[in-house]
C-alpha cells in the first residue's frame, strides 16, 4: 500500500495536500446507501458482508475520499454482550437498561460470535478496494458504549443518569467498563487479524463528564485498547469529543492521532499540544449544510494551518449529518484535492 496518501501522511511522509475522509461517510447521504435502505434495514445491511462491503466502498468511488471506514456500528459490542439493539429512526435504543440493576454484569452474556461478520466484511472490502485506499476499522470507547447500555430506551442525549452512575456507583461502573474493554479488545484484534490498516476509537460522549473525572475513570480503558492496537503497529486515531481543555493534555504516548471536535480551535490546539501527536479534523459538519460560497470561505481558513502541519488529516469535527447535500461533500473533497496548499 505504498501509494496511500492517508497512510503516508500518518507515517510522516509529506505530500502536496492533506489526505481526506469523513466520519460517517458511508451510511448517510450517498445514493446507493439510500436506495439499499428502502429495501433492507440497517441491521440487515450491517450483517450482510456483501452489502456492508459495498456500502463501505461507495464513498471512495462516489466522493473520492482517501480511506474507507468499515460499515458497521459501535453498538455491535452491546450485542456481543447480549443486549439487543434497535436501530430506529431516532438513533439506537437497547431492549433493556443496566442503570437500576443491583449486579448489572449478571444481565450480560459473552457472545463474541456476534462480531464475526465484521471480519467477513473487512475481507471483502480488501478484495474489492482500490490498492491505494486503506481500510479504517473502529470501535466505540467503553464510556460511549456504556452510555447506550445504561440508557436502554432512555432519552438520547441526557447524560444526567450516566454521570450520576459514575459518582454514585464507581465500582459497578469500573466493572462494567472492564467487561466492555475486554470484548472491545477482542473486537479490535479481530479487525486487525482481518487486515484493517488504521483504527479509530470514537468517544462521542466523552464530554459528558468533567475532564479530570473522565481522565480518572474512562481514559485508562481507552489506553488499554490503544495499547493492543499499537502492539500490532496499526496507527490509532482517538476521538474524545467534547473534552474541552482536556485536548491540550493529550500526547503521543496516549495515541498516534487525535481527532479534534468542531468546538475546539485546531490552530490554538496545535500551538500547545505535543508536536509528535498527529491531528485530524475539525470542520464543523453543519458548515456542509450552508452554500458553497460559505463553505469555501471556511475552507480557506485551513490552508495556512495545513501549510505548516503536514501530518494533518482533513476531516470533520464529528460525523456527516443526515440530509447533508451530496454536492457539498463532493465540493469539499474536490477543494482539498485541487487547492494549492503552498507546501513546496
Ligand atoms: O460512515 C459510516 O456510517 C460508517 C459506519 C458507522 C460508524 C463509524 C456507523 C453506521 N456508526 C458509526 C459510529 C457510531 N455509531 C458512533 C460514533 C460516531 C458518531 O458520534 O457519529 C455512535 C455514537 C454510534 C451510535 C449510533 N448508531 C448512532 C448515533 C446516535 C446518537 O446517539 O446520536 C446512530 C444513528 C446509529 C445507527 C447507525 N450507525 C451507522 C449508521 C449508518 C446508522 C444509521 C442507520 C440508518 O440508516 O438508519
Amino acid at each position: 500500500m505504498s501509494h496511500s496518501i492517508l497512510l503516508d501522511t500518518i507515517r510522516g511522509k509529506e505530500h502536496q495536500r492533506p489526505p481526506v475522509w469523513f466520519m460517517r461517510q458511508a451510511g448517510r447521504t450517498l445514493p446507493y446507501y439510500q436506495k439499499l435502505r428502502k429495501q433492507y434495514s440497517f441491521r440487515e445491511i450491517m450483517n450482510n458482508p456483501e452489502l456492508a462491503a459495498s456500502v463501505t466502498l461507495e464513498p471512495v468511488s462516489e466522493l473520492g475520499v482517501d480511506g474507507a471506514i468499515i460499515f458497521t456500528d459501535i453498538l455491535i459490542i452491546a450485542e456481543a454482550l447480549g443486549m439487543k439493539t434497535n436501530f430506529g429512526s431516532n438513533g439506537p435504543t437497547l431492549d433493556f437498561s443496566l442503570q437500576e440493576a443491583s449486579d448489572p454484569r449478571k444481565l450480560l452474556s459473552h457472545q463474541p460470535e456476534k462480531l464475526k461478520t465484521v471480519s467477513d466484511t473487512i475481507d471483502l472490502v480488501r478484495k474489492n478496494k482500490p490498492e491505494n485506499i486503506p481500510t479504517i476499522g473502529f470501535c466505540g470507547a467503553p464510556f460511549t458504549v456504556l452510555n447506550y447500555m445504561l440508557k436502554g430506551k432512555g432519552p438520547k442525549n441526557d447524560h444526567t443518569n450516566l454521570a450520576r452512575y459514575v459518582y454514585q456507583k464507581p465500582l459497578a461502573f469500573e466493572r462494567l467498563m472492564e467487561t466492555i474493554t475486554d470484548i472491545t479488545t477482542t473486537y479490535a484484534i479481530l479487525q486487525m487479524d482481518a487486515g484493517v490498516d488504521i483504527f479509530q476509537i470514537f468517544d462521542t460522549h466523552a464530554g459528558a463528564l468533567p475532564y479530570h473525572v473522565y481522565e480518572k475513570y474512562c481514559l485508562p480503558y481507552v489506553r488499554k485498547i490503544i495499547q493492543t492496537v499499537r502492539n500490532r503497529n496499526i496507527p490509532v486515531i482517538y476521538f474524545p469529543k467534547g473534552i474541552g481543555l482536556g485536548y491540550a493534555e493529550m500526547n503521543h504516548t496516549i495515541t498516534d492521532y487525535l481527532s479534534v471536535d468542531w468546538q475546539t480551535s485546531i490552530t490554538e490546539l496545535r500551538k500547545v499540544i505535543d508536536t509528535n501527536l498527529g491531528l485530524q479534523g475539525n470542520i464543523d459538519p453543519r458548515l456542509l449544510l450552508a452554500d458553497q460560497k460559505h463553505i469555501e470561505e471556511k475552507f480557506q481558513e485551513y490552508i495556512p494551518f495545513a501549510q505548516k502541519d503536514k501530518r494533518w488529516i482533513f476531516n470533520l469535527g464529528h460525523g456527516i449529518l443526515p440530509n447533508t447535500p451530496l454536492e457539498n461533500i463532493k465540493f469539499l473533497v474536490n477543494r482539498v484535492k485541487s487547492s494549492d496548499w503552498k507546501r513546496s
